[in-house]
Order: structure tokens, then C-alpha cells, then sequence
């Protein structure tokens, strides 16, 4: 089914899911979105990193903490699986701030694609300049759309599928956990004459503020409250519309869902109309200003900063991301974390790995002066987003070519080391604060969350505590990005992860599967792994 199963729980309360692979050919790992896994740091469900996949015919079973409240949900990591629909919601109870009278739960607004993952990455990799991105086809709510299969000339297909419906009591108030597990769209949720209190981004509950249209980039959730003020006869469309602008598209952006209120004639459609905002075509989050988490937590002073400026160029003979030059390819046989756990610190450099030590603070300036959005998640934390803005200059963002590819030990953790055009040498990835001016947004109580959406031609700030000893990816969550290079490798705390950390056997036993599976099978490793 798609969506899997929702996975319901309370705050605090274990979840254990039993995953049984029943590819035939691929191997396969659930990461459970926004999680931090403290204290199971091996749990985080990303072969390579915690575990190796786990091998067709193979069972593992996660058992982790439901360690923050809200609403989120799981994903396959590995390739790009869940792009085919390997998604599923998860909604944990927890405290509430604002009352509210009826959970409506999990609404998933989705892109589709008609092409199996595999295909799209197929296409992706043809060889430089010819790759081919993949477009998507149509949009979902909770895993139902639609499709103008006689406009598109598709004889075999019918378009007679039914729409995701909700119902709602008139004076009430609705919560609806809006989440997007796309593979690439930027979602504008609205519905009509009907409007938004925002309560929770991400597993971040916020003071509330209203809107009429709510945007989520790929991995991001907000959960809304809505008053349902229309007459008990009402019937109105919620639609999720996902802009040409934020994402190739090869049309059909907007999916209905109905919304019948108690005496609504269910038999009819409804004929409201969309709000102003419907078919906003804005790829950026609501202003930061906006947001502020209920739990204060002042901008803390960066123990490292590191500024990212992102590329897509060709390695030689295909098109991938580059990150401060730096691109990424995993090794499923060998996950970091147990690594890191016997005690190396040397990694390939395709692996994109970083060391920083027992620093306290991380603080990331990521600079995109290209034309795609780039929704940026973190593992095992909520960053702080400090400010966002404009970043175009690319003389700015790249001031030189890095020209070594050494790397060596700069306070206290591995990092590139390189010289710059103008013969300067860097320590870290450029000029700190070339496209950020330094003003933090909200600077006692910026908004945490663990995706943001880094707009095309901008740039973010975010930065996030070091108090999870482990082995995290930062990356940008576009499906296809994800499996072309984009991923940051951060090893945090490895002393602990050294000297503290008890991995059970049963993450060894992944790897024994895998060996077994993969000395019997050629893998056919077709992107970066993730
Ligand atoms: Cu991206």
C-alpha cells in the first residue's frame, strides 16, 4: 500500500518494526525521519552509515525511542526507493499547547511518477551532458490523484480513481498533519475558504500564527488546526498544488481531496473555489520571522563554521553535486559508524567525511547561486535556522578553485585544505559571510526544524548543538539530488562514539547478510548509495 501504514505512538513509548526484504534484487533500510536516536544512534535506518542494507530475503528489526512529538514519517534510504512510494506516516502524542477537538491525522501530499525509481536514476546518469531529470507525472494526497490519461494520449490507463476525502463538523476545530514525502515537488497546501493555524514544523512545536496556504519542501511536515466555520451543509476542495518553478514537472501539479462537512450531499462535488494562494508559484518556507518554538532556545556563538557552496558540474563523465567541492559516494559493505566505533578516523575521500571532534556548536552557511531548490536535512538533530537571503554572485560564492585535494588536521578535525585563485590559501571552504551579512532572524528564539528549504539563488544559515554522538549525513532530501552527490558526512563526538558506544550484534549481523548476499550477487550500486 502507499502510503505504508501509519505507525501511531505515544511520546516516550518504543516502537519495534520488523522489516522483511523481499526485493528480489535490491537491498533496502527505513530511516525514521526526524528522530534523534539518542542512545540508539545505530537505529537511524541509512545502510553505509548504521548498518548495511539489509540483504533480499533478510529480516532486521528497528527498536528505537519515540524521543520527540509530533509528526513526521519513515522512508527507505537506500538508493532512491522510496521515490516508487516506500513511505509512511508516523504520528506520536504528546503534550498539546492549543486545544483542539478532532485529529484528522496523516495528510501526505505527494509527487508521482510513473517510471519505477530505477528507470529515473537510469535516466539521471546517462553519461555528461545527456542525463535525463526526471519529471513528475502527478500529485497525491495520502496516496490517491489523478491523472488526464485521454489528454496525455494514454489509451491504457483510466482515470476513474478516487479522491482522498475528509470529513469535518461544523464550530469544530481540525488538526491535520500535513506531510511531504515527495521526491522533489515543493507543496502549497490550501483549502478553500479555509485557513491555517500553524502549530508544529517538523517535531518543533511553535507559537501558532495563521496563514491561508502552507508550503512544505520534500521532508518537512507542519501540523495545522483548522476551524470549520462553513455552514454543516459545506463541502469544500483542500488541494496540494506543486509549483513548475520549485520542480520539473510534466504537468497536472494540482490533486483534490474532498472535504465534506455533516450534511454535506456527498454525492455531489464540491464547487468552491481556490483561495488567492492555491497556485502560489514561491519555493521558500514561511519567513522566519514567523517562527518561533514554544521551547526558547537563544542563537548559541559557532564553535566551527563552514560555508558549503553547492555545485552541479560533471566528475568526468557525469553530472553530480558538489558541496565545497566535495562530492559523495558510499561503500554499503563497511558503515561508518562501525568505524568510527573501532576507532579509524581515516576515510575514502569519496565519502565525503567529516571529523568534528567534541566542537559544541556546527554552523553552516550553504550557498546555492543555482536555479533548483534544495530542501536540507540533517540527521539525529533540529538545527536552528539563523537567517536566509539572496546569494547570486558566483564570484562571490567560489572566490577560487580548490587545488588540492589533501586533507589534513585543522583544529583538531579533518578537514580540505586548498589555495585560491588568488593564491590565498583556505582553511575552510571560502570567505566566511561572502553572501550573509550576519543578522540572525529571531536571534533569542530562532526556528529550529530539521529541513529547510534553501531557495534557488539564496542561501541558509543553520547551525545545531553537538549532543549526539554518532555518524550524521546532512543533504539535500530531492531524491535525485541525494543519489547524484549531495550529501555531507559528519562525525560528531567520535571519542564517545569510540570509547562509549555499544553497538549490538545484531548491526553486525546486517553486515554478515550483506556480505553473504552481495559474495553470491552482483550489487548494482546505479548512485551514491542514498
Ligand atoms: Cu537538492
Amino acid at each position: 500500500m502507499i502510503p505504508g501504514p501509519t505507525i501511531e505512538a505515544n511520546w516516550g513509548d518504543w516502537i519495534e518494526v520488523k522489516v522483511k526484504n523481499d526485493f528480489e534484487e535490491d537491498g533496502t533500510a527505513i530511516h525514521w525521519h526526524g528522530f534523534l536516536q539518542k542512545g540508539t544512534q545505530w537505529m537511524d535506518g541509512v545502510p553505509g552509515y548504521t548498518q548495511c542494507p539489509i540483504a533480499p530475503g533478510s529480516e532486521f528489526t528497528y527498536r528505537f525511542q519515540a524521543d520527540l512529538y509530533g509528526s513526521s514519517w519513515y522512508h527507505s534510504h537506500y538508493s532512491a526507493q522510496y521515490g516508487s512510494g516506500y513511505v509512511g506516516p508516523m504520528v506520536i502524542y504528546g503534550p498539546n499547547a492549543t486545544s483542539y477537538d478532532v485529529d484528522l491525522g496523516p495528510v501526505m501530499v505527494m509527487d508521482w511518477y510513473h517510471q519505477y525509481y530505477t528507470e529515473s536514476i537510469d535516466g539521471l546518469f546517462q553519461p555528461f551532458p545527456h542525463a535525463i531529470v526526471p519529471r513528475a507525472d502527478s500529485n497525491t494526497i495520502n496516496g490517491k490523484g489523478t491523472y488526464p490519461c485521454e489528454q496525455a494520449g494514454d489509451l491504457e490507463c483510466k482515470d476513474d480513481s478516487p479522491m482522498a476525502s475528509f470529513n469535518f463538523t461544523s464550530g469544530k476545530t481540525h488538526r491535520l498533519r500535513l506531510i511531504n514525502p515527495s521526491s522533489v515537488a515543493t507543496q502549497k497546501i490550501t483549502i478553500d475558504n479555509h485557513k491555517f493555524t500553524v502549530i508544529e514544523n517538523d517535531f518543533v512545536p511553535i507559537e501558532a500564527y495563521e496563514t491561508d496556504v502552507i508550503t512544505l519542501g520534500v521532508g518537512q511536515r507542519s501540523d495545522v488546526l483548522v476551524t470549520a466555520n462553513g455552514d454543516s451543509t459545506d463541502a469544500v476542495y483542500l488541494r496540494a498544488y506543486r509549483p513548475a518553478d520549485c520542480a520539473l514537472s510534466n504537468g497536472n501539479e494540482e490533486v483534490k481531496a474532498l472535504i465534506y462537512y455533516e450534511d454535506a450531499d456527498r454525492d455531489a462535488l464540491p464547487i468552491s473555489a481556490p483561495g488567492p494562494n492555491a497556485y502560489s508559484n514561491y519555493c521558500g518556507n514561511d519567513d522566519l520571522s514567523l517562527t518561533k518554538p514554544l521551547l526558547k532556545m537563544a542563537a548559541m556563538d559557532p564553535s566551527v563554521t563552514e560555508i558549503l557552496p553547492i555545485e552541479l558540474k560533471s566528475n568526468g563523465t557525469h553530472l553530480v553535486w558538489y558541496q565545497a567541492n566535495r562530492t559523495f559516494r558510499l561503500n554499503y559493505n563497511d558503515p561508518i559508524l562501525e568505524r568510527v566505533n573501532q576507532g579509524e578516523l581515516d576515510f575514502p575521500y569519496i565519502e565525503n567525511v567529516h571529523n568534528y571532534g567534541s566542537n559544541k556548536t556546527l554552523r553552516f552557511i550553504i550557498e546555492n547561486p543555482g536555479n533548483q531548490v534544495h530542501p536540507m536535512h540533517f540527521h539525529g538533530h533540529n538545527f536552528q535556522v539563523l537567517a536566509e537571503g539572496p546569494c547570486t554572485n558566483n564570484q562571490t560564492v567560489f572566490p577560487g578553485n580548490i587545488t588540492s585535494n589533501s586533507t589534513a588536521q585543522i583544529n583538531g578535525f579533518t578537514d580540505q585544505i586548498g589555495s585560491g585563485q588568488g593564491g590565498e590559501t583556505w582553511n575552510q571552504f571560502g570567505k566566511q559571510g561572502s553572501c550573509w551579512d550576519g543578522k540572525i532572524v529571531n536571534a533569542d528564539n530562532p526556528q529550529r526544524r530539521d529541513v529547510q528549504n534553501l531557495q534557488k539563488e539564496s542561501f541558509i544559515v543553520i547551525q545545531w548543538k553537538q549532543d549526539n554522538p554518532g555518524v550524521w549525513p546532512l543533504h539535500c532530501h530531492i531524491a535525485w539530488h541525494l543519489s547524484a552527490g549531495f550529501v555531507w558526512t559528519i562525525v560528531e563526538q567520535p571519542d564517545a562514539v569510540a570509547n562509549q558506544m555499544q553497538i549490538p550484534d545484531v548491526m553486525q549481523q546486517t553486515c554478515d547478510d550483506w556480505d553473504a548476499w552481495s559474495n553470491r550477487n552482483i550489487v548494482d550500486q546505479i548512485d551514491d548509495g542514498l
